[in-house]
């Protein structure tokens, strides 16, 4: 049997918060990272679309919450999932007032959305001690229940050089080093994601 591969994906809906989220009628898997570190550009990746999630230089791009429904398909079986692509946080450009908004609605919809399965965290390969992804991390697991897991993703390793990977993937075994640039593989996210929703091995 081969191994299940995305066979549909589409954009769904932006929405504020909690109340103007979908129904949760899906598992969903979570994309929560600072401002620019390539959550929107890995959605792609893994959906092996272009544009599907827009990505931008400038940080905040992503100001919503934006879901993408996803299926994965094998010879005997279609897989539904839903992507989320969060707005990142340590965005200094907006307004404290906004600032304090976002997180508040941020922080409702990871605690409370019962459909979320997977937490996976984004962060930069090149500072893999920030302090506010400490921060971010050591809250998921305050809150993360018996049916979610956090995936920690350390995007943009062409940024390092060999031996800065290895030295990465020495500190942090349970993480996954990726990069969205060049031909590298994203099928370690892929398995992640089928396993923790659907159980499937291989
Ligand atoms: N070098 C390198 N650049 C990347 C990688 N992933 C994304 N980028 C670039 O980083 C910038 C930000 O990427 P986005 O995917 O928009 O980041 P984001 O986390 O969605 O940002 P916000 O929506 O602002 O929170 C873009 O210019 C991307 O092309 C990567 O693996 N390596
Ligand atoms: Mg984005």
């Amino acid at each position: 049997m081969s191994f299940p591969k995305v066979h549909k994906a589409e954009f769904i809906k932006s929405a504020q918060g909690v109340k103007d989220s979908l129904p949760e009628d899906r598992s969903e898997v979570v994309f929560m990272g600072r401002s620019n570190v390539g959550k929107s550009s890995t959605i792609n990746t893994l959906t092996n679309r272009k544009n599907l999630a827009k990505s931008s230089a400038t940080p905040g791009k992503t100001q919503l919450i934006n879901f993408f429904d996803v299926v994965y398909k094998d010879e005997n079986q279609e897989y539904p999932i839903r992507l989320v692509d969060l707005p990142g946080f340590g965005y200094a450009k907006v307004s404290k007032t906004l600032k304090e908004a976002w997180q508040y609605n941020l922080l409702e919809f990871i605690k409370n959305r019962v459909s979320i399965r997977l937490f996976v965290h984004l962060r930069d390969a090149r500072h893999p001690h920030s302090e506010i992804d400490d921060d971010v991390f050591s809250n998921l697991q305050k809150i993360v229940r018996p049916d979610q897991k956090i995936l920690t993703v350390f995007t943009k390793i062409d940024k390092l050089n060999q031996k800065e990977r290895a030295a990465l993937k020495k500190e942090f075994p349970d993480s996954i080093t990726f990069t969205n640039l060049k031909n590298y593989t994203i099928d370690p996210v892929h398995k992640e994601i089928l396993f923790t929703v659907f159980g499937v091995t291989q």
